[in-house]
């Protein structure tokens, strides 16, 4: 999979190159750029924001940098026939596991990261008309640009790519995957400060595990979620 992002503050992806992220990019399994927003930026200073038209609080993204940056990246020789443009936004559609999985079997992704009030919306509506292009909000509250909700959504993709995670198991009984919360984990001592392991688990009787894990599963999302289980 190919992933561009697009930032006024690259470095807040420098940490991809650490753990499962360095290792899905050492592995060829993952194609990640970081492009510089002022880089296209039409002005000696590099400026990238402006004073909302019509008037109000705070700065607005100027489209001329973004429209000839997502240009170029779109026009490269080396970019896919059809990339997902991804602006995270918490005026988006919430990211969740199933997305995440959806996003996997993409060839090519950009992510846009705003800051300020975000782009100019004639961005929006120009990739939306010429291509594929989505609002994506982590959940219901408000960071201060789309470099953190980047990075969670890239980690939550990355690993869903064949060959990422050592035993794909570990991957089907995890949180979320199943529509429930995971079931808790234990490992030795069977007793650690007077607290004894479930003896369930030491019983070597796996049906009986599997149906105590279930259980757990569904009461941890009921008492948690209960939204999740009504789904
Ligand atoms: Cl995706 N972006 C920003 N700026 N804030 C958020 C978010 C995204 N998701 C939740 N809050």
């Amino acid at each position: 999979m190919r992933i561009d992002i697009v930032s006024i503050f690259p470095a807040y992806f420098d940490t991809l190159e650490i753990s499962l992220l360095g290792k899905a990019k050492d592995r060829g399994l993952l194609d990640l750029r970081v492009h510089d927003l002022r880089d296209a930026a039409h002005d000696k200073h590099r400026t990238v924001d402006d004073t909302p038209t019509g008037g109000g609080a705070g700065m607005v993204m100027k489209p001329e940098p973004w429209g000839t940056m997502l240009d170029e990246i779109l026009e490269a020789p080396d970019s896919s026939d059809d990339p997902l443009i991804i602006f995270p936004s918490p005026a988006g559609e919430v990211f969740n596991q199933k997305m995440a999985r959806e996003l996997s079997g993409e060839q090519q992704l950009i992510f846009g990261c705003g800051r300020y009030e975000g782009p100019d919306q004639r961005i929006f509506d120009e990739y939306v008309e010429r291509g594929r292009l989505k609002l994506v909000s982590l959940g219901d509250y408000v960071l201060n640009g789309g470099e953190v909700a980047s990075l969670a959504m890239i980690e939550a993709i990355a690993r869903l790519l064949p060959g990422m995670v050592g035993n794909p198991e570990s991957l089907v009984e995890e949180s979320h995957e199943d529509g429930l919360l995971e079931y808790p984990s234990y490992t030795k001592p069977a007793v650690w400060r007077g607290r004894e392991v479930p003896p369930v688990l030491l019983s070597g009787n796996h049906a009986a595990i599997a149906k105590w894990r279930k259980e757990q599963s569904i009461e941890r999302t009921r008492r948690v979620r209960p939204d999740l289980l009504a789904e």
